[in-house]
């Protein structure tokens, strides 16, 4: 008889893009993971995870893992693939990349990741520091926040606000431009606790979410137009009285000028007119607004996601200058708190290396890059693509296209992955990449302020290897022999916390697994010089010219209206996140997959009705880049002219998913993706 090890527990925390960063502890037996528990003392996890995480342990222990290295046998694109050893991947793929570098120059090798995992380690350091090295070309990583962020900088010179736990003591607390109960439930508690306290909560979104239902106010705008919304609030806020002088003179710059443009050009009329909105509406959000000094407003990235999406951010993030809301602890506004976190990512990256004049390609450009050779992006053409942390096939915009880029028989593709995602199926190479329980990270987060360590809970699955290990190696095979390719995982993590100014220590996080980067209730943007050019809050930001942007806040106007022709059948579609998936995370999981049930699409009656639809149709919603099917749901939960699809599904049923039908447009600000700025058909199948 056997006998029966002593469960092991080991702290961890979650690795994904997600602002809540939540702490775990994982219960190991003979070496298998058996149970995940989250940490019931953390001020922001408060012992629960979201429907998706819940299920880490059926996604670390999938059949679907991918557990050993696969190379191609069949046409791209068929998932036909054997298994190979890393001897034979490594020699391989290093002899392909020096081919390539050897025939078209080492920028036609493009990287291509995002945030699968968030961990500073696992994300990008060995990766960055081997691509440097190589001399490929630079990835600007822009398909979620660069918008919103590029607008926070140039509005406050760095990007923090009061983190989830904080905001408790709230009298107002408006969610913008985000469905919080999905995307960001572990602000849910503090919510409840200032209602508790009597506060009102808002939601501005154009559809209504589950977020939306449970707030005491619903504010349906038109999808882009939330620039407007904001102007026009400012115009009632500095018409009646509600600015607050004093904070304005100590620590805005411009702000007679932004007091002057609002009550010249944004009247509760033209806002409401471009909102469409009752004008009352705007007059009440603003009144509560004004006359609540204790208010906090969570902005998400939402909003950000249209052509106009910087300079909605920009707008909304002066409302809590102009009411002085930033005195009080815990008010004010966050977008992300991400300047909070001083890790020494240079370090980690060697930006250093990079050769000077090498060519940067957007990430939400990939259809250009890969089918667009020579044109488009600019430099060479794409012949190498290494994947990690990312599903490009189903999460970029234009996905029929770069499809279309990702099967050329001449493009050399690698895939780092855990499983045969839509982008694997296209590669010549998948290599097994490790979760969570399987290896080191330290973690920042962006809804809140605490670090976070991970340490590995079990064996690496098959024979899949941390990201960083596996650029160590492939270092090893292109022959770089720089000592920073020698540097371990623990290695990396002391370096980044070096750099992280004495605020963080080893001891705390190896043996408490989080800590604080700034002390709670600290009130932001109140003292001190700011890292803008005047040193204050930039009602009025001169940077902005430089964009082609005003430097006062104003409002751009969506795609999707500059193309839509009048009397048109066109409708907006956004997609934002389904509640079960991450992004295009967790898809796969059968339990999930189940759970959020086949693609739906949303429609107003008024809508369905025009279009001779019902309840229950199958659909096809297109336009000139592609089209996907879904089942119709009609209901006053989308405003009429707007259609919601949630995403983001795998390919398993054929169809290339929501995104064969957006478009790769950027953002006026940060060359963001413009994901909701989409405009579409709707018909029978
Ligand atoms: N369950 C789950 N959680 C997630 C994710 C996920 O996929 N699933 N993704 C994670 C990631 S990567 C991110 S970036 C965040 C994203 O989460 P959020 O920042 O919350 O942003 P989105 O989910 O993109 O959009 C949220 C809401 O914005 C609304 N919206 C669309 N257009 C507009 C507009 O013009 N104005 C306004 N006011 N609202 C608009 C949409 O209807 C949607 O309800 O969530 C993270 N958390
Ligand atoms: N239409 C539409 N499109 C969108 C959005 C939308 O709202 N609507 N949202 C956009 C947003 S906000 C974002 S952030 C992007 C997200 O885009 P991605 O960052 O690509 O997100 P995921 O779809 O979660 O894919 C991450 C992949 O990384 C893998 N992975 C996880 N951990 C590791 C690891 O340690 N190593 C390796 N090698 N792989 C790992 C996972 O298995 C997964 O397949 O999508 C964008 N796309
Ligand atoms: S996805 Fe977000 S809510 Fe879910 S466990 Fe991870 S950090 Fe927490
Ligand atoms: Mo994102």
């Amino acid at each position: 008889m056997s006998r029966m090890a002593l469960p092991i527990v080991t702290r961890g925390v979650c690795p994904h893009d997600c602002p809540d960063t939540c702490s775990f502890d994982t219960t190991v037996v003979d070496g298998v993971a058996t149970r995940l528990t989250p940490v019931a003392d953390h001020p922001v996890t408060r012992g629960f995870l979201c429907t998706k995480v819940n299920r880490y342990l059926e996604r670390t222990y999938a059949a679907d893992r991918v557990a050993t290295p696969l190379k191609r046998v069949g046409p791209k694109g068929t998932g036909e693939f054997r298994t190979a050893t890393w001897n034979e991947a490594l020699a391989d793929i290093s002899l392909r990349l020096k081919s390539i570098v050897d025939s078209h120059g080492a920028q036609s090798i493009l990287p291509y990741s995002y945030a699968g995992t968030m961990g500073l380690i696992q994300r990008e350091s060995m990766s960055a520091r081997f691509f440097h090295r190589l001399g490929a070309s630079l990835l600007d990583r822009t398909i979620c926040a660069s918008a919103g962020t590029t607008a926070w900088m140039h509005t406050y010179g760095s990007c923090d606000g009061p983190g989830a736990e904080e905001i408790g003591e709230n009298e107002l607390i408006i969610l913008w431009g985000t469905n919080t109960l999905t995307s960001n439930p572990h602000l849910w508690p503090a919510i409840r606790k200032a209602r508790d306290s009597g506060a009102t909560l808002v939601c501005i979104d154009p559809l209504r979410t589950r977020t939306a239902r449970a707030a005491d106010i619903h504010i349906a705008l038109r999808p882009g137009s939330d620039a407007a919304l904001a102007l026009g609030v400012m115009h009632v806020l500095f018409r009646d009285d509600h600015a607050d002088a004093g904070f304005l003179n100590e620590r805005a710059h411009g702000w007679e000028e932004l007091r002057d443009h609002v009550l010249t050009q944004w009247s509760v009329e033209r806002a409401a007119d471009l909102c469409d909105l009752p004008p009352q509406e705007i007059h009440m959000l603003a009144k509560r607004y004004g006359s609540t000094q204790r208010s906090f407003i969570r902005f998400n990235y939402g909003m950000q996601r249209h052509l106009g999406g910087g300079s909605a951010v920009r707008a909304g993030a002066l409302l809590p200058a102009v009411t002085g809301a930033w005195r009080h602890p815990g008010s004010g506004a966050t977008l992300s708190t991400s300047s909070a976190y001083l890790f020494d990512k240079e370090a980690l990256q060697r930006p250093d290396w990079i050769p000077v004049g090498t060519r940067r390609i957007n990430m939400n450009q990939l259809d250009e890059a890969l089918t667009k050779p020579d044109a488009g992006v600019g430099g060479p053409g794409v012949h190498g693509l290494v994947v990690y942390n990312s599903n490009p096939a189903t999460v970029a915009p234009n996905s029929v296209a770069v499809r279309s880029g990702l099967a050329r028989e001449d493009l050399f593709t690698v895939v780092i992955e855990q499983f045969m995602t839509d982008t694997a199926h296209y590669a010549d190479w998948v290599l097994p990449a490790t979760t969570q329980l399987e290896h080191h990270d330290l973690h920042a987060a962006y809804g809140h302020h605490f670090a976070s360590l991970n340490t590995p809970a079990i064996a690496p699955v098959g024979e899949s290897l941390p990201n960083s290990e596996i650029f160590r190696r492939l270092a090893r095979a292109m022959d770089f022999d720089d000592p920073e390719f020698g540097q371990s995982d623990v290695e990396l993590i002391e370096l980044a916390l070096a750099g992280a100014d004495g605020h963080l220590s080893w001891e705390v996080l190896s043996k408490v697994g989080y800590e604080r980067v700034q002390p709670a209730g600290q009130r932001h943007y109140t003292t001190g010089r700011l890292a803008t050019p005047s040193g204050k809050i930039e009602c009025v930001a001169d940077t902005l010219t430089d964009y082609g942007l005003p430097a006062l806040p104003d409002f751009i106007e969506p795609l999707t209206w500059q193309q839509t022709t009048p009397g048109s059948t066109e409708l907006t579609l956004l997609t934002p996140p389904q509640h079960e998936f991450l992004n295009s995370s967790f898809a796969n999981i059968p339990r999930l997959s189940k759970a959020a049930g086949e693609q739906t699409l949303l429609m107003n009656p008024v809508d369905a009705q025009t279009r001779e639809l019902n309840d229950g149709d199958a659909v096809l919603i297109a336009n000139d880049r592609g089209s996907f099917p879904a089942r119709l749901i009609v209901t006053p939960d989308a405003r009429p002219g707007t259609v919601a699809a949630f995403g983001l599904r795998w390919a398993g049923d054929g169809s290339t998913g929501v995104n064969a039908v957006t478009g790769s447009g950027l953002t006026d600000l940060g060359r963001g993706a413009t994901f909701y700025d989409t405009a579409v058909t709707v018909g029978h199948r």
